[in-house]
């Protein structure tokens, strides 16, 4: 029977907002599973919850105005108390691939100014070697087909991410290159050459940024944690 992945997300999300409490400035990430932490707070909030949030994206700013979280500007504070954020792979030393939304630059920004990053995940995201996942670069306009080339010879082949038959924008107004490397033996040694490649804003790998990650388990209805 294939696994309940939804139920997985739910879990996940669930358990990763009981580290919530007042008074706390919280993150929020983007995506389907993010999505049942902002629902979570909702109701929280519903109840009395007094927390201000931080959104990672355009996206997950509307649905957050619409369930009537407080949002806060991200320039008005200097750190961030905890986040909750999904991913698109994980392995056992929390190393991530994020961007599949289209996220990954206000995911990481935020990420880097918050205290307690929380992934939450299902179990089809866990790994043992990253790159099943195309890695989401993103890039200005201006350099996208320089940064393929120069990608290309990395060994990374990559397509310019396309929604509804045009070029997908991200909030910034920047393209995503998803990129197929194979498994990713050295995450590290990628990410610096892909830091240091001019036209690169920001590229999915999160390296050194989560703290916990919470993973759904539809058999038990329960979740694993992990640490770092
Ligand atoms: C958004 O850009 C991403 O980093 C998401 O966090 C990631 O793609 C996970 O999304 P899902 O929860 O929808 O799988």
């Amino acid at each position: 029977m294939p696994k309940d992945l939804e139920k997985e997300k739910e879990l996940a999300a669930k358990e990763a907002v009981k580290f919530i409490t007042n008074d706390l400035v919280v993150g929020l990430g983007t995506g389907s599973t993010a999505f049942y932490v902002l629902k979570e707070v909702a109701r929280l909030v519903n109840e009395g919850l007094r927390i201000k949030a931080v959104p990672t994206s355009n996206k997950t700013a509307e649905i957050a105005g619409k369930f009537n979280i407080p949002l806060l500007d991200i320039n008005s504070i200097d750190h961030i108390d905890i986040t909750i954020d999904g991913a698109d792979e994980f392995n056992r030393d929390l190393v991530l691939i994020k961007g599949g939304g289209g996220a990954l630059l206000k995911e990481k920004i935020v990420a880097s100014m918050t205290r307690q990053e929380i992934i939450i995940a299902d179990s089809s995201k866990q790994v043992l070697k990253l790159g099943k996942f195309p890695l989401p670069v993103e890039v200005i306009p201006f350099a996208s087909s320089y940064v393929k080339r120069e990608l290309a010879l990395l060994g990374g082949l990559g397509n310019t991410r396309m929604k509804n038959d045009t070029l997908f924008l991200t909030d910034q107004g920047n393209y995503i290159i998803d990129i197929h490397f194979g498994p990713i033996e050295d995450p590290v040694d990628l990410a610096d050459k892909l830091n240091r490649m001019e036209g690169i804003v920001c590229h999915g790998l999160f390296i050194g940024l989560a703290n916990t990650l919470i993973m759904g388990v539809a058999e038990t209805g329960t979740t694993i944690t992990y640490s770092k």
